[in-house]
């Protein structure tokens, strides 16, 4: 599929996807939007994909959503359109994914980084949500998701006054996975899709359900349906393989049936 502003590949079982704007730092505008949730979509649905990574380029992972486009909307526009609300549809992609950052991961940027399920960054990452310099507020997500992953002291810090975290500052407040030299970022973050991708498929799929739903619902819920997916996965074959081979002293082999 030939898309405008993003790259696609296939990395043994990774699916990878460039942002591909790299004049403009990878600003998210509506096509851009539209073409991610495609192929994201597009990897959620290909059974030879097990997970997928999101990336940018050395400079920017994305700086945000592309304020020239947003610039003399009207708010009626901007509800009707909806232009940068596409990535709901990351939402509901059912396989792991991972952003991978290097450089500025901003605004609109940092929202779509953390709608992925982990961040692997380079340590040239700088992470931040600068919309109050525009007058405005996060929109995708900002305030919602960065409070509940670096609690609020930061959190106000960052969106009230456009504090900038380094890559090292993100990793102790507990907003990404991992830190690597520059020039691994990528590599790290498609080797752990790899590991995510080898494993049991159904049992991945309703964990990271399972693990998000921790954001949604109240804990008595969430132990409930927890447990229900616990006692389902007994009805598949994988769980089976999986406790037959560890009795059995060798590597599982996983069907996801
Ligand atoms: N939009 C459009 N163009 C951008 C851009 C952006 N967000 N960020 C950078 N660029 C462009 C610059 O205009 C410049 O283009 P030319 O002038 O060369 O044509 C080029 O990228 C290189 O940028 P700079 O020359 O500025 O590079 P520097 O290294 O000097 O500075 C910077 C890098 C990242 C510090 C700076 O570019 C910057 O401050 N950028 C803006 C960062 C920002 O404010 N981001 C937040 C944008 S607002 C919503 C969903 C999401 C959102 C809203 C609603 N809904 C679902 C309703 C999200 C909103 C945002 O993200």
């Amino acid at each position: 599929m030939d898309y405008q502003f993003i790259l696609t590949e296939v990395h043994d079982r990774a699916g990878l996807i460039r942002l591909n704007r790299p004049k403009q730092l990878n600003a998210l505008n509506g096509t851009l939007i539209e073409e991610l949730a495609a192929a994201a979509e597009a990897f959620d649905a290909d059974p030879a994909v097990g997970a997928v990574v999101l990336t940018g380029d050395e400079r920017a992972f994305a700086a945000g959503a592309d304020i020239r486009e947003m610039a003399e909307a009207s708010a009626v526009e901007m509800l009707l359109n909806d232009r940068i609300g596409k990535w709901e549809r990351f939402r509901k992609v059912r396989k792991p994914m991972i952003a991978a950052v290097s450089g500025f991961c901003l605004g609109g940027g940092n929202e779509l980084a953390m709608a992925c399920d982990m961040i692997v960054a380079s340590e040239t990452a700088r992470f931040g949500q600068p919309e109050i310099n525009l007058g405005v507020i996060p929109g995708a997500g900002g305030t919602q998701r960065l409070t509940r992953a670096v609690g609020k002291a930061l959190a106000m810090e960052m969106i009230l006054n456009a504090r900038m975290l380094t890559a090292e500052e993100a990793l102790r407040a507990g907003l990404i996975n991992r830190v690597v030299p520059a020039e691994q970022y990528l590599g790290e973050a498609l080797k752990l899709a790899n590991e995510l991708a080898a494993r049991a498929p159904l049992a991945i799929r309703l964990a990271k359900e399972a693990v998000n739903n921790a954001f949604e619902t109240s804990l008595t819920d969430g132990l409930a349906d927890e447990r229900r997916s616990f006692y389902f996965l007994f009805s598949t074959d994988d769980q089976k393989e999986g406790m037959k081979a560890f009795t059995e002293k060798r590597k599982a082999e996983w069907r996801g049936r």
